[in-house]
C-alpha cells in the first residue's frame, strides 16, 4: 500500500487497533485528516483496518519491551497517541482470583499503557502540540464485585494517566483519560474467554455504547484547540447508570 505523509499532516497513534474502540478511532481520525499508525497483534486484521483508512499497520504487542521499541523506532512523527490496547479476563472473587489473569491485565492496561507512552513521549513533545488520550474504564472509577483485577489495572491506568498530566505541565502535550462504561465490542468475549453467551448476556436488552461513539470522542478531544486539555471523561450509554446499574428491556 503506498502510504505518503505531507510534513504537514499530523500523525495519530493508535494502539489495539485491529478491532472495536481501537479500529473505529483509526478510522475517526483518519476521516480528520490524520496520518494514522496502527498498532496491534493481530496483523492481517491490522493491515485491513488501515488499507480502508489510509494509514500503515505495524506489529505491536504492548505487553513486550522489544516489539515497542521496533514499534517506535517506525514512527517518525506522534502528534496524537490513543493508548486503547487493553482488555479484562475473568470475574472471580478477589477470594477466587486467577494470578495469572490479574498478571496479564497489569500487564497489557498498565504497562502496556506506559511503555507506548513512554517510547512515543519525545516524539509527542517535539510535535510542538502533543496529545496522549487514554482508553480507561468506568472500571477506572467504580468498583463492583467480580470486577477487582481490572478494577485494580484500571485505577492503575488512570493514576498514570493523572501523574502524567501533571508531570507535563509546561510542555506542549495534552493528556486526557477517557473512561466508557459498556461498550458493544469484542471486550466481553475476551473477558469470559470465548463464551459468546455470556458475553451476550452482558448486552443483552441493553442499547449499549458502541465503538464508533468512543472513537466520535476520541476525535472530539482530539480536534479541540492546543490551549484546551479535556482531562477526563466518564461516557456510559443512557441505558447505564454506573458500573452495575443497567436498564434491561424484555426480549
Ligand atoms: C468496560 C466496562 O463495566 O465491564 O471497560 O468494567 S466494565
Amino acid at each position: 500500500m503506498s502510504h505518503t505523509t505531507s510534513a504537514s499532516t499530523p500523525v495519530a497513534v493508535v494502539t489495539g487497533a485491529s478491532s472495536g474502540i481501537g479500529a473505529a478511532t483509526a478510522r475517526a481520525l483518519a476521516a480528520v485528516g490524520y496520518d494514522v499508525v496502527l498498532g496491534a497483534r493481530r496483523v492481517d486484521k491490522l493491515e485491513r483496518i488501515a488499507a480502508e483508512c489510509g494509514g500503515r499497520a505495524i506489529p505491536l504487542d504492548v505487553t513486550d519491551d522489544d516489539s515497542v521499541a521496533a514499534f517506535a523506532a517506525q514512527v517518525e512523527r506522534c502528534d496524537v497517541l490513543v493508548n486503547n490496547a487493553g482488555g479484562a479476563l475473568g470475574t472471580d472473587s478477589v477470594a477466587e482470583a486467577d494470578l495469572d489473569d490479574w498478571q496479564w491485565m497489569y500487564d497489557v492496561n498498565v504497562l502496556g499503557t506506559l511503555r507506548v507512552t513512554q517510547a512515543l513521549l519525545s516524539k509527542l513533545v517535539d510535535s510542538g502540540d502533543g496529545q496522549v488520550i487514554t482508553i480507561g474504564s468506568i472500571a477506572a472509577r467504580e468498583p463492583y464485585k467480580g470486577g477487582a483485577g481490572y478494577n485494580a489495572a484500571k485505577h492503575a491506568v488512570a493514576a498514570l494517566t493523572r501523574v502524567l498530566r501533571l508531570e507535563l505541565l509546561g510542555q506542549p502535550v495534552r493528556v486526557c483519560e477517557i473512561d466508557p462504561g459498556m461498550v458493544h465490542t469484542d471486550f466481553s468475549l475476551v473477558r469470559f474467554k470465548g463464551d459468546q453467551a455470556k458475553a451476550d448476556a452482558v448486552y443483552e436488552g441493553v442499547e449499549p455504547l458502541t465503538a464508533e461513539d468512543v472513537a466520535d470522542t476520541v476525535s472530539w478531544v482530539a480536534t479541540r484547540p492546543p490551549h484546551v486539555n479535556i482531562d477526563q471523561i466518564l461516557m456510559l450509554a443512557r441505558d447505564q447508570t454506573s458500573a452495575q446499574v443497567v436498564h434491561r428491556r424484555e426480549a
